[in-house]
């Protein structure tokens, strides 16, 4: 089902000239009700009456996410207080969360925009839906909510934790949808297995997964575990939490809506846009955001455009799936390496389980790239030969694909750290060593 079609089916010049006019309103909006874009587009000496082209977008400097810090908690907002229906604010590693506000009509449109994308994946009105993204200010849980309850499914709030719980509830409520970090599901079907259920035991059809990287191997593994169609959404809060795009049933590309959120695709070094099918960092204005608007926020994402029709019918512009984040990248000895690399290596080794960890640390002068990964099997583990064998085949594709050579542990079935939300399986600990 496609949930407006109206929007996600537009010819590309009808959806041009809608995000021209979006695009020359939200500037002038901003500039004359937010003193921040005020004094940066003074400064840069560009103004509202600039935006012309949908190109001429170039000529206004970027957001950053340091702009939303600098101005905790209201410095942003473009409406009095009084105005706003919801706050949420975005785990910051350190020091002050990042905080978004939502007017009625940013309600709306996010809810809309979240029921697009579980559409597209399959959800309708008979659905029940766990929810198993953790609520609270996280915009994941409530985001994902309101867009299923939309499309008049039934919700379960089971937040997340409690794994054992989140088992009893998806069997018992006969939950048909789960809604949660991919990690979470993976951690969620272990348990399934370890409680001694099978995937019949369950009606669970659908997956809507999103807000960490995952690759398609992760998502196959997923779907093999519990029987289900999994597809990947993207979002972050500082545009309006899930609902920037996702996955339809033919998974190639996540959708985006783009009448919303204007998407381009630049060279994180250059600034000059990148073409389809090559990776580049995600920048996203959100066209229609009436609390607090973000104009070329710099989202240090990294994935590639496809302008390609897709076979759903949709005519939005689809996003690959991350390739992960411009931060995240690592550099080993002088090798870029992503996580998401690591991850697509080990999850295509049927030998492996699905956690792993990894750790990169110096030794000297030396960069050192370990890797500790569960093997499926525990038998495994009394047969030296068969695990030095295992060992090799995983650090010889490693190699082949990292162009590096990596110290790869193997470990027991279930000891590695699973996660109930977002994952961590990187440390990184080179800098405290210098
Ligand atoms: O994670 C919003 C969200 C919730 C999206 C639920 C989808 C589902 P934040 O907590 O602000 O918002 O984190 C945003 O998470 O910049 C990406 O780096 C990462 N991220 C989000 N979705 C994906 C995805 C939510 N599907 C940050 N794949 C973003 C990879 C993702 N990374």
């Amino acid at each position: 089902m496609i949930f407006d079609p109206a929007h996600e089916c537009m010819s590309t010049d009808a959806m041009r000239a809608l995000q021209l006019e979006r695009l020359k309103k939200i500037v002038r909006y901003a500039y004359d009700n937010v003193p921040f874009y005020k004094k940066k587009y003074d400064e840069a000496g560009v103004s509202p009456d600039d935006i012309v082209t949908l190109d001429d977008i170039r000529k206004l400097p970027f957001t950053v996410k340091s702009d939303l810090r600098d101005n905790y908690p209201y410095g942003l907002l473009a409406v009095p207080k009084t105005k706003l229906k919801r706050i949420h604010a975005s785990s910051g590693t350190s020091g002050k969360p990042t905080v978004v506000c939502y007017t009625d009509k940013d309600m709306e449109i996010w809810s809309d925009c979240c029921a697009r994308l579980a559409a597209a994946a399959g959800v309708n009105g008979d659905d029940i839906v766990q929810v198993s993204f953790g609520y609270g200010l996280f915009t994941g849980a409530l985001g994902m909510h309101q867009g299923c309850e939309k499309l008049g499914a039934a919700i379960i709030p089971a937040s997340s934790g409690n794994t054992e719980r989140q088992v009893m509830l998806l069997k018992d409520l006969e939950a048909t949808v789960l809604v949660c970090t991919p990690s979470y599901a993976l951690y969620i079907g272990e348990m399934m297995e370890k409680l001694g259920y099978k995937p019949e035991d369950f009606k669970l059809r659908i997956g809507l997964f999103g807000s960490e990287a995952s690759t398609e191997e992760m998502h196959r593994e997923i779907a093999n575990k519990l029987h289900i169609f999994t597809n990947d959404n993207y979002g972050l809060s500082e545009l309006i939490g899930p609902g920037v795009s996702g996955e339809c049933t033919e998974k190639c590309g996540m959708h985006i809506n783009e009448d919303h959120f204007y998407p381009e695709l630049l060279d994180p070094e250059t600034f000059e846009p990148v073409p389809d099918g090559q990776y580049g960092e995600l920048v996203l204005t959100s066209l229609t955001k009436e609390g607090m608007p973000v104009i070329r926020y710099r989202t240090k994402d990294i994935t590639a455009f496809d302008h390609s029709p897709c076979k759903c019918g949709r005519t939005t512009v689809r996003m690959a799936k991350l390739r992960g984040r411009t931060d995240d990248m690592l550099i080993i000895r002088g090798v870029n390496v992503f996580p998401s690399q690591i991850e697509g290596v080990l999850m295509n080794m049927p030998e492996v389980g699905g956690q792993y960890e990894i750790y990169v640390y110096r030794e000297g002068y030396m960069d050192k790239l370990e890797v500790k990964v569960e093997v499926a099997d525990a038998t495994l583990l009394t047969d030296y030969a068969k695990l030095n064998a295992l060992r090799d085949k995983i650090k010889h594709n490693l190699r082949t694909v990292l162009q590096i050579d990596a110290i790869v542990k193997l470990c027991e079935p279930l000891s590695l750290k699973r996660f109930e939300g977002k994952s961590k399986r990187v440390t990184d600990v080179r800098d405290l060593h210098d």
